[in-house]
């Protein structure tokens, strides 16, 4: 796909190490989330985004506190990046109380509104309205918020998708639109399931500002989700990021991958989008022994809450409809 090149060719390079710090943490904890999962610890599902760092780290850079974001199935680096608590999350992941939202949602609907996370979304799609309706509270509050919504290639042909670009244009509201394109919706290639793989091309007829990007280059990421936060937060509408990035693992853990070849999985990983990043560091003049630092500080940290997590309580089955219900209005 073309997509267009950055035009943040330069970067301050402690911003540079931030952008690193957090891509790392995202592929730590995802590594760490596959091994606690393949080792019979965490419970449920998981979808994992490794080779998909850029994206999360890049958009959420670019926001501030006060922006929402909604996500999906595949969430856990787009919460980390955002600001989401990372012990929280794991222990959300393993079900504990301790989780952001006392384990009761786990992996596919964690959601911590003190940072802006609305919520991942297990149904495909389901996260798209929800980034809508905060795009509108952001612009009834006129106070210079923005809302992303995170989804992936599977989520375009939910009526939904264009439901939502449509009166998200209309209204003109500051909503980012940020798809994934990873090239499958779980087993299927998008050449199997979409009209025209170009996504960008399919929500351009509403009249929606759009933009191709490399999704495993963080700065182009982070220079694409800049220029649209600008826009929504001037007034000028939406924007359509479509990411052109790469999912290495299965489309769950334990997925056999039967539907791809070998060739195809090396590929993706020549475009491993935080070796790309350290190189670009480097290439700034970083010394190797920092970015390594950086790598076992993250290290340490996953570890640390991982260790916290496994003496936490496991979350109350007593309590499942506490906070689900009004107080009065229990089933
Ligand atoms: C409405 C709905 N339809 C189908 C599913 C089953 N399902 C779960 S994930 C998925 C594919 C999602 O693909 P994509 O949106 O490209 O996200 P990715 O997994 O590639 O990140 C499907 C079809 C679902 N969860 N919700
Ligand atoms: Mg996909």
């Amino acid at each position: 796909m073309t997509t267009t090149p950055t035009t943040a060719p330069t970067i301050a390079v402690d911003q540079g190490l931030k952008l690193y710090r957090s891509m790392f943490r995202i592929r730590r904890f995802e590594t760490t989330a596959g091994e606690l999962f393949a080792g019979g610890r965490l419970p449920g599902f998981i979808h994992l985004s490794l080779g998909q760092e850029a994206v999360a780290t890049g958009v959420c850079s670019a926001l501030d506190d006060h922006d929402t974001v909604s996500t999906t199935h595949r969430g856990h680096g787009h919460c980390l990046a955002k600001g989401g608590d990372l012990q929280q999350m794991m222990a959300e992941l393993y079900g504990k109380e301790g989780g952001v939202t006392r384990g009761r949602a786990g992996s596919m609907h964690a959601s911590d509104s003190s940072v802006g996370i609305l919520g991942a979304n297990g149904i495909v799609g389901g996260g798209i309205p929800m980034a809508v309706g905060s795009a509108l509270a952001a612009q009834l509050d006129g106070k210079g918020r923005v809302s992303v919504a995170f989804f992936g290639d599977g989520a375009v042909g939910e009526g939904v998708f264009t439901e939502s670009v449509n009166l998200a244009t209309l209204w003109k509201l500051p909503m980012i639109f940020v798809c994934e394109n990873n090239g499958y919706a779980e087993l299927t290639p998008t050449t199997v399931h979409l009209a025209n793989t170009r996504i960008i091309e399919l929500a351009r007829p509403y009249g929606i500002a759009v933009e191709a990007v490399d999704g495993n280059d963080v700065l182009a990421v982070l220079a694409a989700a800049t220029r649209a936060v600008a826009r929504g937060r001037r007034g000028e509408g939406p924007t359509l990021l479509e990411m052109d990035t790469t999912r290495w693992q299965g489309h769950f853990e334990g997925d056999p991958q039967r539907y791809r070849s070998k060739e195809e999985l090396r590929a993706m990983i020549d475009r491993d989008p935080v070796a790309t990043w350290r190189t670009g560091l480097i290439e700034l003049g970083v010394n190797e022994e920092s970015l390594d630092a950086i790598e076992a500080e993250v290290a340490a940290e996953v570890q640390a809450a991982v260790q916290v997590v496994e003496q936490m309580a496991p979350s109350r089955a007593d309590e499942l409809l506490r906070d689900v219900y009004p107080e009065g209005n229990r089933a």
